[in-house]
């Protein structure tokens, strides 16, 4: 494939947040260039997120991306909360003046993208591994990588840091500017899927004695199930057996009337816990969206909306300055995203810390925990917090 030495906007990283900025981008007329260090099956294999907000499926829909998952995706209204043996739905429309959830998966929204993007949209090219993004403060912003095994560069007009945690465009921003921000939490959650229908027709989160418990899904047929776990825990240790014992254990309930459905096991794995905001999201032509400037822990399903609500923003952004030649959206970016990102914050760390056993907590903080449980089964105030975070809140 030939790729061009210049382009308008340098994507690097070819996860939800490049794949998505590309498609918006390629529908405003805007080019651009998406560099994926992977190569394209492991992005489309990737277990990560399950849960689509209403504007990340608006948005997926009116960029052509959203006819497969119109056909597939599960669309849910509500989540059932466990604890204390007891249980309480949490019914969105009627709380959110109608918003509810789509339960898709992280891998299926990769794959609609690349195949859009590979059939009719800017060049994307996997196995591009980019060293390092320089000149962020000239109007020249040079990405250099590696493709076939040679060192390349492609200039930019802008660029794009969608790399993840992991990546390398953060480094852009210079650490006299740059305010990291981060906790790292005391357990992770082991995550199996398992060929079996899920046993609860919605997702359902368990605050027990023994650790967190998540029930959810990828399909009618297929579960996909999380355990809080110490970290550093090996999954070796953890035979079929013993991790269904234990969902049983997490997930009761008084009364009976509910089965864990068990059925083969056919991915294992661990995934650690943080919170993480790196600020600001920009710094001259070079901005940052998605995992590279933030990350959530997982339990308010808020990592891969995030990453969208950001790709939202600054595709308008590039539309306008390409409309009108203002750069008033790009200047607003930071700080327009920054407020949405802090809000998923703390909505991710109070789901997060009200619903695990931090092992280093007493009998005091869990009847906190249990307190703020039974406040939201009680009060549709309470309840109306958690549905319009967890729903999501519309992009301003
Ligand atoms: P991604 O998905 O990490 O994509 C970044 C992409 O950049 C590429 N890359 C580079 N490319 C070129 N050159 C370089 N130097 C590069 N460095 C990195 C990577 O290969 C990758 O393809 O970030 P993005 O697009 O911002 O999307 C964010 C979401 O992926 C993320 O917020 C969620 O998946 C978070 N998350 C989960 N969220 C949930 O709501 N529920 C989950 O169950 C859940 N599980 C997870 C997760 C994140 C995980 N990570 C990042 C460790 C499980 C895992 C393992
Ligand atoms: C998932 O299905 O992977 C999932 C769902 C809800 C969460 C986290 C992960 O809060």
């Amino acid at each position: 494939m030939h790729t061009p030495n210049h382009t308008t906007v340098g994507i690097i990283g070819g996860g939800p947040a490049g794949l998505l900025l590309a498609r918006l981008l390629h529908r405003s007329g805007v080019d651009c260039v998406v560099l994926e260090s992977r190569d394209r099956d492991y992005v489309e294999q990737r277990q990560r997120a399950g849960i689509l907000e209403q504007s990340t499926v608006d948005v997926l829909r009116s960029s052509g991306a959203g006819e497969r998952l119109d056909r597939e995706a599960l669309v849910h209204d509500g989540i059932e909360l466990r604890w204390d043996r007891r249980s309480h739905r949490i019914d969105f429309p009627s709380l959110t003046g109608g918003r509810r959830v789509w339960v898709y998966a992280q891998t299926e929204v990769c794959k609609d993208l690349i195949a859009l993007q590979l059939e009719d949209g800017a060049p994307l090219l996997f196995e591009a591994h980019v060293r390092a993004v320089e000149g962020a403060d000239t109007d020249r912003p040079v990405v250099r990588y590696t493709h076939e095994g040679q060192a390349r560069t492609l200039t930019c007009d802008y660029v794009v840091g969608c790399d993840g945690f992991h990546g390398v465009t953060r480094d852009a921003v210079p650490d006299r500017v740059r305010r990291t921000y981060e906790r790292v939490y005391p357990y992770s959650w082991f995550g199996v899927l398992a060929d079996v229908p899920p046993s609860s027709d919605e997702l359902v989160y368990a605050h027990s004695p023994r650790g967190f418990a998540l029930l959810s899904m990828r399909s009618p047929t297929v579960s996909r199930l999380y355990l809080q776990v110490p970290n550093g825990t090996d999954p070796a240790d953890w035979p079929d057996e013993r991790i269904w014992d234990e969902l049983d254990a997490r997930f009761a309930v008084d009364g009976g009337g509910w089965t864990l459905k068990r059925g083969p096991i056919t991915s294992k794995g661990v995934l650690p816990m943080r919170s993480f905001v790196s600020e600001p999201m920009s710094h001259g032509r070079v901005f940052l969206a998605g995992d590279a400037a933030h990350i959530v822990p997982p339990t308010g399903a808020k990592g891969l909306n995030l990453a969208a609500a950001d790709v939202i923003v600054l595709a308008r952004a590039f539309a306008e300055l390409k409309e009108t030649g203002s750069t008033a959206g790009l200047e607003a970016y930071s700080a327009t995203c920054l407020r949405r990102v802090w809000r998923a914050e703390h909505f991710s760390f109070f789901m997060t810390s009200t619903l695990h056993t931090d092992p280093a907590q007493g009998p005091f903080e869990t009847r906190l925990q249990i307190s703020q449980l039974d406040r939201i089964a009680a009060s549709p105030h309470a309840a109306a917090e958690l549905a319009e975070n967890y729903a999501g809140l519309p992009i301003g």
